[in-house]
């Protein structure tokens, strides 16, 4: 059997980074292959040494590289993250299109194929992962590399009216195109992609994923990401769950909490979600002094201004709304920029009765399935989650809502504080049910079978 080689921005070569899900999904696959994992070092130098640096560990093999200022900009800052991110998530009014940073983007794909390609063998098959590679699978070939390719993309697809707004599109779908497998997070998604290939290239799409275009045959399908579940439930009833729980109740003195977890993004509908609650004590005067609402939201440090205006406008909701309805013993809605390890998060969902997962776009949107995993199977909490994640497609037994429409998300977090609980573990245990079948496994195994990768 071939090796696995897998190509991400970032690698799981620190092994404290392995506890992330693609990272244990990738490093599973490649112990069990024997495989090679490329990728950024995570350094940023004046000049790039002529070879990588390369080490292995249980078997794997890395092979890292640094970056340069300039790449660091051209590549990872701006064109990936200012320009690719918010079109993708259907932001085109917070694209910068620069002049020069999509060449960069190319070079840094280009270089880091050219680093691959020496070192692949018969038998071997590529699994690229994300948006900073979209290019990769056009050089890949360019360097002479004939076997299997695979892409997993993490982001979502856009409709093809927006990724038309890149100026760039056209590379970028026929570099797309070159990879043998494309994996995307929901079926809205593959379909999204599929649409624009064949309303600008005379596509066909044949059916069981295959599609016809550019003279070149290649497999178009949804794979929804999942996590590790059952070892996400035994964290929620861990030692340092506990006490996470036992901490924040001193905090609730016995309300309901209502609870939401990001990364502080713009697509994560945070302003959104602070209306919509301020809506909530506003028309259900029933949940003033009985609920808290906690919103987790460390900083994403690679959106640096648009994490600015932001924080400013999050810092003013909350204002307000703990102004107008805050008593001396009761702070309604109080958010937390910092990040938590997972198993004091889990202790968090477990106690959460609301969990708050309302992006206005999410590729598929994990902590969804975290918090089904972490619940309490005798009194658990209730799901409210956004119809734009890609989770809403396998999670339909959630309460879905259309982020937008505040009033209504109001409405139904005032539903979800009054459901019976006979209600709410008939949904969880249905939700509980998918989240533990399609976990992580599932998924990486669903991908590799077609991409042609037999594992052991
Ligand atoms: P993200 O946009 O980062 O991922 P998400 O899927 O929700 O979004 O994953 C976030 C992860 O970070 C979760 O595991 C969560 O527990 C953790 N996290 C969030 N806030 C945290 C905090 N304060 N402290 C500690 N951990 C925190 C991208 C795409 C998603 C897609 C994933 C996986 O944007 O749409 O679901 O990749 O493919």
């Amino acid at each position: 059997m071939g090796r696995l080689i897998a190509i991400s921005n970032r690698t799981a070569a620190d092994p404290s980074a392995r506890a992330g899900g693609l990272a244990v999904a990738v490093w599973e696959s490649l112990t069990s292959t024997g495989g090679m994992w490329f990728g950024w070092s995570g350094n940023i130098v004046d000049e790039v040494a002529a070879e990588p640096e390369t080490f292995s560990d249980e078997g794997v093999d890395f092979v890292v590289t640094d970056f340069t200022e300039a790449e660091h900009d051209g590549f990872y800052l701006q064109y990936a993250n200012r320009v690719i991110w918010p079109v993708f998530h259907y932001r085109v009014d917070l694209a910068h299109f620069g002049n020069t940073d999509f060449e960069t983007y190319a070079a840094v794909n280009k270089r880091i194929a050219n680093l691959v390609v020496p070192r692949l063998e018969d038998g071997d098959s590529v699994w690229v992962h994300d948006y900073h590679f979209l290019l990769m699978g056009g050089y890949l070939r360019e360097g002479g590399w004939t076997g299997p390719i695979g892409f997993f993309l993490h982001i979502p697809f856009p409709s093809p009216e927006v990724f038309q707004a890149l100026p760039e599109h056209e590379q970028i779908a026929r570099a797309m195109a070159d990879f043998s497998v494309l994996g995307f997070q929901s079926k809205t998604d593959r379909a999204n992609f599929v649409r624009y290939l064949v309303e600008n290239y005379d596509a066909a799409d044949e059916g069981d994923g295959w599609v016809s275009v550019f003279g070149r045959r290649i497999r178009a399908n949804a794979y929804p990401i999942g996590i590790e579940a059952e070892k996400f439930a035994k964290a929620a009833t861990s030692e340092t769950a506990k006490t996470a729980a036992t901490r924040i109740g001193r905090f609730l003195g016995g309300r309901n909490l209502v609870l939401g977890v990001d990364r502080m993004d713009y697509s994560k509908g945070l302003p959104q979600r602070f209306e919509a609650v301020g809506k909530l004590f506003d028309h259900f005067p029933t949940t003033r002094g009985k609920v808290s609402v906690t919103q987790i939201a460390p900083p994403s440090r690679s959106k640096v201004e648009e994490y600015r205006d932001l924080r400013i406008q999050l810092d003013e909701l909350a204002g307000r709304i703990n102004g107008d309805y805050g008593d001396l013993d009761w702070i309604p809605l109080r958010y937390l920029a910092r990040s938590y390890d997972r198993r004091v998060l889990a202790g968090l969902y477990r106690i959460a009765r609301v969990c708050l997962v309302t992006p206005l776009r999410d590729g598929m949107n994990l902590v969804a399935k975290e918090y089904v995993m972490a619940q309490d199977p005798d009194d658990p909490g209730v799901l409210i989650l956004s119809q734009f994640a890609g989770a809403a497609e396998q999670l339909s037994d959630a309460l879905i809502v259309n982020p937008h429409d505040t009033f209504s998300v109001a409405e139904t977090i005032n539903q979800a504080l009054e459901m019976t609980v006979e209600e709410r573990r008939t949904r969880w245990e249905k939700l509980r049910r998918t989240v533990a079948s399609e976990d992580i496994s599932w998924w990486r195994q669903k991908f590799l079978r077609d991409l042609g990768v037999n594992e052991a």
